[in-house]
C-alpha cells in the first residue's frame, strides 16, 4: 500500500484528537503516500492536531480553520487552500454535531433548534463542502463521508443525529449522481461504535460496545484504524468503479436481525 496515494492531495476534516476517526484516516492515508491539507474548527483541535503531526512525523501541506457551521468559513478555507495547493483529490468529511440534551430520552422532543442544528453541521455541511471542493479537483477524486447504522434503524438515543445521518446517506447519493460527471467519486463510510470525543458522556455507548462483542459477526468492536483502511480504499484507484455507496466497517452487524 506503500504508494497507492503517491501524489495525491487530500483534506482530512475533522481531526479533534488521536482518537478521532479522522487520525485513523490520516494514518492510513498518510502510509499510502499522500499528501495531507487538513480543517479543524476549535483551537484545542489544531493544538491537538498540531502535537499528533508532530508526534506522529507527518508533514502537513496546509492547515486552515473551517467552521462547517458557516458558508464564509467554507469558502474561505477552499479558496486559501485553492491559492497555497491548487489542485486537490480528495475529501475526508468526518464532523457532526447535535445537542447533547437531544441525545437521549424520546426522539419526539427533539427541538426544531436542535433538529436544524444536526441537519446543518452533520448532513449540509457535506454539500457545501462538495461545491466549494469540487472547484479544485479538476483531475477528479474522492470525497468520504462518516455516517451511522443509527441512519438506518431506530437506534436507542442516537435520536435527532439518526435523521441527520438519513439525509447525509442521502445527500451522498445525490452529490454521487452530480459529481460522477467530473470524475469525483461520493461515498460513506458506515463505522461500529469507537470510544471518541464525540463519543464521550452519551448515554448508551458503552452498552452499543458490548451489544457488539456479543452479537456481530466478527465478535469484536471496530477501531479507526480499520475505518482509515476502509476509507483509504474509497480514495484509491481500487474503488474507481464504486460510488454513492455505503460501505459498513461494524463488524459485520448490520446482517444480524
Ligand atoms: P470526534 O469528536 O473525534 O470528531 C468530531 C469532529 O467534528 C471534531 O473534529 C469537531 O471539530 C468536528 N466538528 C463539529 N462541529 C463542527 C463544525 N461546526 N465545523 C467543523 N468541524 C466540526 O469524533 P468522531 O471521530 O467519532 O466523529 C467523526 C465522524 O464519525 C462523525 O461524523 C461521527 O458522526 C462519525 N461516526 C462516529 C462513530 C463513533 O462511534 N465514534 C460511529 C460512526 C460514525 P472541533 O472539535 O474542532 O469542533
Ligand atoms: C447510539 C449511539 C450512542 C450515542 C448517541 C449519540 C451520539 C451522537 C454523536 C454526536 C456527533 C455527538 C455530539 O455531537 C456530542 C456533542 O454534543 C458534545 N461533544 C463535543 O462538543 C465534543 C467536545 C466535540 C469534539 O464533538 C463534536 N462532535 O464536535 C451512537 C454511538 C454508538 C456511535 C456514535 C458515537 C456515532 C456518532 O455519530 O458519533
Amino acid at each position: 500500500m506503500a504508494n497507492l496515494l503517491e501524489g495525491k492531495k487530500i483534506v482530512v476534516m475533522g481531526v479533534a484528537s488521536e482518537r478521532s476517526i479522522a487520525w485513523g484516516i490520516t494514518k492510513s492515508l498518510h502510509n499510502a503516500g499522500a499528501n495531507l491539507i487538513f480543517t479543524y474548527r476549535q483551537e484545542r483541535s489544531y493544538q491537538k492536531l498540531t502535537k499528533l503531526l508532530e508526534k506522529y512525523d507527518i508533514q502537513a501541506e496546509l492547515v486552515v480553520s473551517c467552521d462547517v457551521a458557516s458558508d464564509e468559513s467554507v469558502q474561505q478555507a477552499f479558496k486559501e487552500i485553492k491559492e497555497k495547493i491548487g489542485v486537490i483529490h480528495g475529501v475526508i468529511h468526518s464532523v457532526a454535531f447535535a445537542k447533547r440534551e437531544e441525545l437521549k430520552g424520546e426522539y419526539a422532543d427533539t427541538s426544531r433548534d436542535g433538529f436544524l442544528l444536526a441537519q446543518e453541521i452533520s448532513a449540509y455541511s457535506l454539500v457545501s463542502v462538495t461545491k466549494a471542493a469540487k472547484e479544485l479537483m479538476t483531475e477528479g477524486g474522492s470525497i468520504v463521508t462518516q455516517t451511522y447504522l443509527g441512519a438506518e434503524r431506530v437506534i436507542q438515543n442516537y435520536n435527532v443525529m439518526g435523521v441527520a445521518k438519513a439525509s447525509l446517506e442521502a445527500s451522498m447519493r445525490y452529490l454521487a449522481e452530480d459529481m460522477g460527471k467530473y470524475n469525483i467519486r461520493v461515498n460513506a463510510v458506515s463505522a461500529g461504535p469507537i470510544r471518541t470525543l464525540s463519543a464521550k458522556g452519551v448515554s448508551g455507548f458503552n452498552e452499543k460496545m458490548s451489544i457488539i462483542e456479543e452479537k456481530a459477526p466478527l465478535r469484536r468492536n471496530v477501531d479507526q484504524d480499520q475505518v482509515g483502511d476502509a476509507t483509504l480504499f474509497f480514495m484509491s484507484e481500487l474503488s474507481r468503479g464504486i460510488t454513492g455507496e455505503v460501505l459498513h466497517v461494524d463488524s459485520g452487524y448490520h446482517i444480524i436481525g
